[in-house]
């Protein structure tokens, strides 16, 4: 590096430049507030009157009211749009779905109200305009309040029971139930949607987070709904005994769906978009570190993983790796041969992923400035200024992705690094995140938009910028590299981000704290639509003690986004960092984790075809057992896994409570009786891992395929596994094996479908809670040795006890 450069560097450090911009912008910011002025609260507050009219449509029915006009529209028999206006209609962002099939609805009046129903779900309107949400059986599953408007804003209300627990709006650093906090640092009175900048350190009660997402889910005795309000505009929900939603701007359009969290989640990703299939590699691990400042840093890195032997299926390069920290650049100095490099590392299977930020510095050495100003891609003031402000580089231009031609030109900048071989992108500061000395750290208020031509501030575009950056990027890698799935992790987004990118959890706070808060946190993601996502392992910033790093570590193997990551001024974060005992301890769990692979595809394929997110909380399919509602400290890892992690300093057992069935624990194969409490050993070595009887868990270990058959005590269990060659488009093959009594013993059959050859050259079956004296393949007796059959392809095994 040359002097200048590091004395640059050095300034940036020491905050200067960045100290001077952001006292600057922070004026700036207020002052254009100021003229914008706030929404208008001295406004009366409006219900929508007395009902005065009422048409039937061909998928429900519209309302009118003195002030307000209600449209009910059946978009299929278990999901419902519900439109109040006046307002400006949304532009439809978060929608994936758009052509919905034909569905029966009727409108008719009875006693209680006007009713619209389907054959699933009935809504009744009442003559002020409260609204009833009924299942087929009559139970009423939510009501809501008239809805009232001031000014531009809408205030949304709807009853919750006693028992009500509610569980969603996205990223919350909040308990899972986000009406009863576990602990007083939980305790948040009103949730914000409005993404925000935690700013290197976050922990339990820091509301809002980086990716906001107005949905939520309700549940009591009598059944369970979600609702999600497609409006994007800056707004609060909070909790109490009424649910409450208010939005500054916009039309109040939401939908409803009831039925299990299962069923729901389907509606829901039907309606917002399920996530493509991932590449199979990003399921293995990734390692991170913002202060990989050269090539030789990152080599040394990768070469740790080879010594140590410890699997790695790719690098993430964080803001070092930039010329001057500027978007769609690399350092020449530092990392003088990317293009090299890369074909260097992926020949040891690993891959670089790089970071994007969307400041654009905004001077006039900076081609990509110039080129997108002569484009008029960036947001601007009112009066037309583009907008700057401070970021990494310096005072930074924002591309407006709520413009197509600047979604369109930010999608052709990922060219040049996929040339260079980076393999996928890591979308960071994208709430947007901009650096203030006090306030809102983002763009001003009165920014102006695109909005897709019709106009709009950034009250309504903030919400869903890092979501349309998202698709760029995912828009670029589809087009540059067609043969090729995207990766992209993303800090923000909305609803629907799940159609472009994986997410993480942002910076979490090195602490006990910050790793018990990791769960929830996951866990109300995947109920908001969001399947893919990971925490820094160990925190962001900090140096977690051995125990701390060893037991996140622990958890994040069963988590879909399995990555470290740590701030620049913390000790390296590596396996081999903590010694001996850690060291191993990891390696063990690296391999089971990869070991599981099959499985965790198996789940994402699954996720394509459902939107069911891979990590469930213990009620998903155990509604009825309310002593499962609130825990946020277990998790399920598809139907089969149990997963208890450690999240106490010193804990070498825990309590936990077990849904009903039967369950295995996995490192000694016990048969445990589920429905009630235990407690499970958790010496430094494991973590509480329970398998459910019943399943069938896929594993590999190199070109074997190992199927772990765990029986109920009827004999019997099933599992399916997907397979195709790993990214791309191509073949894929689905395989389903079922295991039930057949005479004098068991019977296992495989069921195939698809025209991917099977990629495993033998088949490894292990029977759990049966012991097999003789088994047959395809009729033709093989050898049991303990509790284990080898094969290869088969149609039918029988074994016998
Ligand atoms: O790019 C630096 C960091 C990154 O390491 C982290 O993961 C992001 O969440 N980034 C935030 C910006 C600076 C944070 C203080």
């Amino acid at each position: 590096m040359n002097n200048f450069k590091q004395i640059k560097l050095t300034l940036r450090f020491i905050k200067f430049e960045r100290f001077l911009g952001s006292l600057f912008y922070s004026y700036q910011r207020d002052w254009w507030e100021r003229q914008f002025g706030n929404p208008r609260t001295s406004e009366p507050c409006q219900e929508p009157g007395k009902l005065l009219q009422v048409e039937p449509t061909k998928r429900g029915g519209r309302f009118y009211f003195e002030q307000a006009e209600l449209e009910l529209c059946f978009l299929s028999s278990d999901l419902v749009q519900v439109d109040w206006k006046p307002g400006i209609p949304p532009i439809p962002y978060g929608i994936a779905h758009h052509n919905w099939s034909e569905v029966e609805t009727k409108l008719e009046e009875t006693a209680s109200g006007w009713v619209v129903s389907s054959t699933a779900l009935k809504v009744v309107i009442t003559e002020k305009g409260s609204l009833k949400l009924q299942n087929s059986d009559g139970k009423t599953l939510r009501e809501e309040l008239p809805p009232q408007r001031q000014g531009e804003a809408w205030t949304h209300r709807a009853k919750l029971r006693d028992e009500e627990h509610i569980y969603g709006l996205g990223e919350r650093a909040a308990s899972l139930d986000l009406r009863r906090p576990k602990s007083e640092a939980q305790r948040i009175k009103s949730y914000r949607m409005w993404h925000y900048d935690a700013g290197g350190r976050y922990s339990s009660g820091s509301d809002p987070l980086y990716l906001c997402i107005p949905v939520y889910l309700g549940l009591h005795r009598e059944g369970s709904y979600l609702v999600f309000y497609e409006n994007t505009y800056s707004g609060n929900v909070n909790f109490s005994d009424v649910a409450e939603a208010y939005f500054e701007g916009g039309a109040l359009r939401y939908y409803l769906t009831a039925g299990k969290p299962a069923q729901m989640l389907e509606n829901y990703t039907d309606l917002t978009g399920r996530s493509p299939l991932p590449p199979r590699w990003v399921f293995g691990y990734h390692q991170s570190r913002w202060g990989y400042e050269t090539e030789e840093a990152v080599r040394e890195t990768a070469q740790g993983f080879q010594t140590y032997d410890l699997p790695l299926s790719a690098i993430h390069l964080d803001i070092d790796c930039k010329d001057d920290f500027r978007s769609f650049t690399i350092d020449p100095d530092r990392f003088p041969k990317l293009r090299e490099f890369n074909q260097e590392l992926a020949a040891k299977g690993v891959r670089l992923i790089a970071i994007v930020n969307p400041g654009v510095k905004g001077d006039g050495n900076s081609k990509l400035f110039e080129e997108g100003r002569a484009q008029d891609v960036f947001c601007t003031y009112p009066n037309g200024e583009i907008v700057l402000a401070p970021v990494w580089p310096g005072m930074c231009a924002f591309p407006d992705f709520t413009n197509p031609l600047a979604r369109h030109w930010w999608s052709r900048q990922y060219e040049y690094l996929l040339d260079l071989g980076i393999t996928g992108f890591w979308h960071d500061m994208n709430e947007p995140g901009v650096f203030t000395l006090w306030g809102d750290a983002t763009l001003p208020r009165p920014t102006q938009h695109s909005l897709e031509g019709r106009g709009g501030t950034h009250v309504e575009a903030h919400n869903v910028y890092g979501l349309l950056q998202a698709q760029a990027g995912y828009e670029a890698l589809c087009e540059y590299q067609p043969e090729k799935r995207p990766f992209i992790v993303s800090r923000s987004g909305w609803a629907g981000l799940q159609r472009y990118a994986w997410t993480w959890t942002g910076d979490v706070e090195t602490s006990w704290k910050g790793l018990r808060q990791t769960l929830p946190t996951i866990l109300g993601m995947g109920l908001s639509g969001i399947p893919y996502t990971g925490p820094d392992i160990g925190g962001f910033k900090g140096n977690p003690s051995d125990e701390l790093y060893l037991r996140w570590f622990q958890m994040a193997c069963f988590l879909t986004f399995c990555r470290t990551h740590s701030a620049n001024n913390v000790k390296p974060r590596t396996p081999w960092s903590y010694g001996e005992t850690v060291l191993n301890i990891v390696r063990e769990f690296l391999r089971l984790r990869y070991r599981l692979i099959p499985y965790f595809y198996t789940l994402a394929w699954e996720a394509t075809q459902t939107g069911h997110p891979p990590i469930r909380p213990l009620f998903w399919s155990n509604v009825d057992d309310e002593r499962l509602w609130g825990v946020e400290d277990a998790f399920f890892l598809g139907d089969a896994l149990l997963v208890c992690p450690i999240v106490k300093k010193g804990a070498r057992s825990r309590n936990a409570i077990l849904p009903k069935g039967h369950w295995y624990n996995f490192w000694d194969d016990t048969l445990i009786e589920g429905g009630r409490e235990i407690n499970l050993e958790a010496p430094l070595e494991q973590i509480p891992l329970l398998v459910k009887a019943g399943s069938i868990l896929p594993m590999e270990e190199g070109q074997q395929l190992i199927l772990h058959l765990y029986t109920t005590v009827q004999g019997t269990s099933e599992g399916c596994l997907y397979s195709d060659a790993g990214d791309g488009y191509g073949k894929w093959r689905g395989d389903r094996f079922r295991l039930g009594k057949g005479e004098n013993g068991l019977e296992l059959i495989w069921e195939e479908q698809g025209e991917y050859c099977f990629p495993y050259q033998n088949i490894q079956l292990h029977l759990h809670g049966f012991k097999p004296q003789q088994a047959w393949v395809d009729g033709k007796e093989v050898a049991v040795q303990g509790n284990q059959v080898v094969c290869t392809r088969f149609r039918q095994v029988r074994f016998q006890g």
